[in-house]
């Protein structure tokens, strides 16, 4: 399995860089779409596949299925996702937006923002990214940025969420939540809150879990964002912390600094500036790449690579968890 890659710029030493193509899906991919963007991509057999966030011209977030050969080029069905599901009352479709998706024992799950009474987490699984089958939502609203672990924790389904309110929140800690079955959620323990504004600013107003956590040896690898309020608004990077394997709710470590932060003119320019909002992150654990992918401005849909090493020294070395 190839992901996505391009080395590292010449003369660069950051820890994460750009692809030099980027914006990789642009905003009009679809016949419809106004912005392509806040969205996840998984290996699928041999190849790729997503959802994807794809906000349509009448301004209405909704969610369609894509596949690719590369990770780079996709093919998104101009079609929305109809989720099937058991009870009417939850299947009815509002909105959904900022999807993720988690491979766990043979199934995809995906996990996003659904309207019910304001914002809260969807939950579905599919084996063919082509029938959806809707379950409970998560959690009472409001609620946004829920990320399932890659694998049960304690015998149980573990998600990270960030509850919120029922507008352009601000404020948000991240929580950490278990499940039997996908129905039943508890064991609430909080991970972390935003940063003090002296120790690190970018993330100082509220943060929420990005990509699904990539297991390594010091930990799960958490991209997060997190928000700075400025003149112009609201300011949205992304950086990193390192969980506890066991203990997930326990954070090890966490970077100061951030990874990506808005920079380039997709970045800046688009239905809402300065925001760099990553969804999902390809890894080869053998090579020990990791390629994450970003929404730009609300608008399109970035790349960013990095070495997974690299990173845990970066977020070690940038370190605020232990300040
Ligand atoms: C958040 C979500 C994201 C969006 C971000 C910046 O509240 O709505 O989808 O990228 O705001 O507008």
């Amino acid at each position: 399995m190839q992901i996505p890659w391009q080395d590292r710029p010449a003369g660069s030493k950051a820890p994460m860089w750009r692809y030099s193509e980027n914006p990789i899906i642009p905003r009009d991919l679809l016949p419809d779409s106004n912005s392509i963007f806040n969205s996840a991509v998984v290996p699928f057999g041999d190849a790729f596949a997503g959802v994807f966030r794809c906000d349509d011209q009448n301004r209405r977030m909704t969610l369609h299925a894509g596949f690719s050969k590369d990770g780079i080029h996709w093919d998104i069905n101009p079609e929305t996702i109809k989720f099937d599901c058991d009870d009417a009352e939850i299947g009815e479709w509002v909105y959904g937006y900022d999807p993720r998706v988690t491979f766990i024992d043979g199934r995809y799950y995906v996990t996003w923002c659904n309207g019910y009474h304001g914002p809260t987490i969807g939950v579905a699984w599919t084996t063919d990214f082509k029938t959806f089958h809707q379950v409970e939502n998560a959690f009472l609203p409001c609620n946004r940025n829920g990320v399932l672990f890659p694998k049960k924790i304690n015998g149980r389904f573990a998600m990270l969420s960030r509850p919120s309110d029922n507008g352009h929140t601000a404020f948000g800690d991240i929580f950490y939540s278990e499940s039997p079955e996908l129905q039943f959620w508890g064991r609430h323990r909080h991970v972390m809150a935003p940063a003090p504004f002296e120790l690190s600013a970018w993330q100082c107003l509220k943060i929420g879990a990005g990509p699904v956590p990539i297991e390594t040896p010091e930990g799960w690898l958490l991209f997060y964002h997190g928000v700075l309020r400025s003149c112009n608004g609201y300011v949205y990077a992304f950086g990193s912390a390192i969980l506890d394997l066991d203990e997930p709710w326990k954070v090890k470590y966490r970077s100061g600094r951030y990874l990506i932060s808005p920079r380039e003119i997709y970045e800046c320019a688009g239905d809402v500036p300065n925001v760099c909002f990553p969804c999902a992150a390809l890894h080869d654990e053998t090579k020990g790449k990791v390629a994450v992918y970003y929404g730009c401005a609300d608008t399109v849909t970035g790349l960013a690579f990095g070495y997974i090493d690299e990173i845990i020294q970066f977020t070690k070395e940038t370190d605020i968890q232990n300040v």
